[in-house]
């Protein structure tokens, strides 16, 4: 498969309404690619990018921490956005290290914005749910839109509860809340953020630092995945899909590829001969063992046109140079976040969001003070206490 990289898809481009927008955890993996995403379709004005910290974030931007409804209903207010792209979330390896904060986090964040819709704040709001939703009882292999979901961790219990709370929401005070169960995201420009396939991103940054990767996942752990450009790509057709057109209202499967850590290192092998990896599964093989394996997303195809445009191989053509130009700085970020954090805090505090060399991380630096100095409005929450979180993005002490 070549992904055709315009981004209107194969008919005419449909933005949906160009609503003033706010993405809260733009700072994340997800956030960072979106922000950008909506700013080119929309200009640079009508997107507000919010995250607990705004030094890695460009203008219009705001440190805003997310769970503070004051300071997000402010913005929203005094800024006139109507439409909220809520990414903050704790994901499914580190919020079983923290379950009650997990919970809380996914779950306060969430009513704040759907509160802001009911209300008539908002005219549109996008949640994003996930495989993790789904359990051991799930069928595995072509998983349906609607069947038995018994999720496992904290982080799957919250999604599918907040599935059911966007239903409600819509229901009950007709708030448009679209929502999609995204599978593992495969970036390279910022780091995973504590999830269980966080290997399938690891993976391409240890075989360029060390040619070679020690899979925390078993060989033979298939599961759904997608790279971000289809990511985005859904998330935005989702939003621009006429009401009307919509039929499920709690989240869309969403499917592109699925593959193996064995399968995954068979084609990085392919194009760098050599590249080896050995595996140690841990405490995230038996999340991984809990989900799916193949998504049916047929409701979504049907519903808005869903298609996805990457596969393992335009995947791996796609993402391999692009790590192998992005220096070492990121390489020890990304190994893993609960060997490692030290390494990305270090990273963070120099201003880094991985994968940025030197030069163009001081460059980036210098354009967010000025960004900063013009433009930043610093809300600050009441002390929620100083974690740090981001959306599909990272977590970690700060
Ligand atoms: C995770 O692994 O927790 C996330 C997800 C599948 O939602 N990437």
């Amino acid at each position: 498969m070549i992904p055709d990289r315009s981004f209107g898809a194969d008919s005419a481009p449909n933005f949906g309404p160009m609503n003033k927008v706010l993405v809260l955890g733009a700072g994340g993996q997800i956030g960072t690619e979106l922000v950008a995403e909506l700013r080119a379709q929309r200009g640079g004005d009508m997107v507000w990018a919010a995250d607990l910290r705004a030094d890695a974030l460009t203008a219009p931007c705001v440190a805003l921490d997310a769970t503070n409804a004051t300071a997000v209903r402010a913005l929203v207010k005094r800024e006139g956005i109507r439409e909220v792209y809520q990414l903050v979330a704790m994901l499914s390896a580190t919020g079983e290290k923290m379950p009650e904060k997990a919970w809380a986090l996914n779950m306060d964040t969430l009513f704040i914005v759907l509160d802001m819709a009911k209300e008539g704040l908002l005219d549109r709001v996008f949640w994003p749910s996930s495989i993790a939703a789904f359990g051991p009882n799930t069928p595995r292999l072509g998983t349906p839109q609607y069947t038995v979901m018994d999720p496992t961790t904290v982080y799957g219990v919250s999604k599918l509860s907040g599935e059911l709370w966007c239903q409600y929401y819509r229901q009950k005070f007709g708030v448009d809340v679209r929502s999609l169960r995204y599978p593992g995201l495969i970036s390279w420009k910022t780091p995973p953020g504590g999830g269980t396939t966080d290997y399938a991103i690891d993976i391409f940054h240890a075989a360029r630092r060390d040619g070679r990767y020690t899979s925390f996942l078993g060989a033979e752990t298939r599961l759904p995945m997608m790279h971000m450009e289809d990511a985005i790509r859904a998330t935005l057709q989702l939003m621009a899909a006429p009401k009307e057109s919509l039929n499920v209202h709690t989240s869309y499967n969403v499917a592109a590829v699925d593959f193996t850590p064995a399968e995954l290192a068979a084609a990085i092998a392919q194009r760098m001969p050599g590249f080896a990896i050995d595996y140690a599964p841990d405490f995230r093989q038996a999340i991984a063992d809990s989900w799916p394996q193949r998504i049916d997303d047929a409701e979504a195809r049907r519903d808005w046109g869903w298609s996805p445009r990457y596969d393992l191989d335009a995947l791996v053509r796609h993402d391999g140079p692009h790590l192998a130009l992005r220096g070492r700085a990121a390489l020890g970020i990304c190994h893993d976040h609960f060997g490692e954090r030290s390494t990305w805090r270090n990273a963070l505090r120099s201003g880094s969001r991985g994968g940025f060399g030197t030069q163009s991380r001081r460059k980036n630096q210098a354009l967010n003070r000025a960004a900063q100095r013009r433009r930043t409005l610093v809300l600050r929450a009441g002390n929620r206490g100083r974690r740090r979180i981001h959306d599909h993005g990272f977590e970690g002490p700060a």
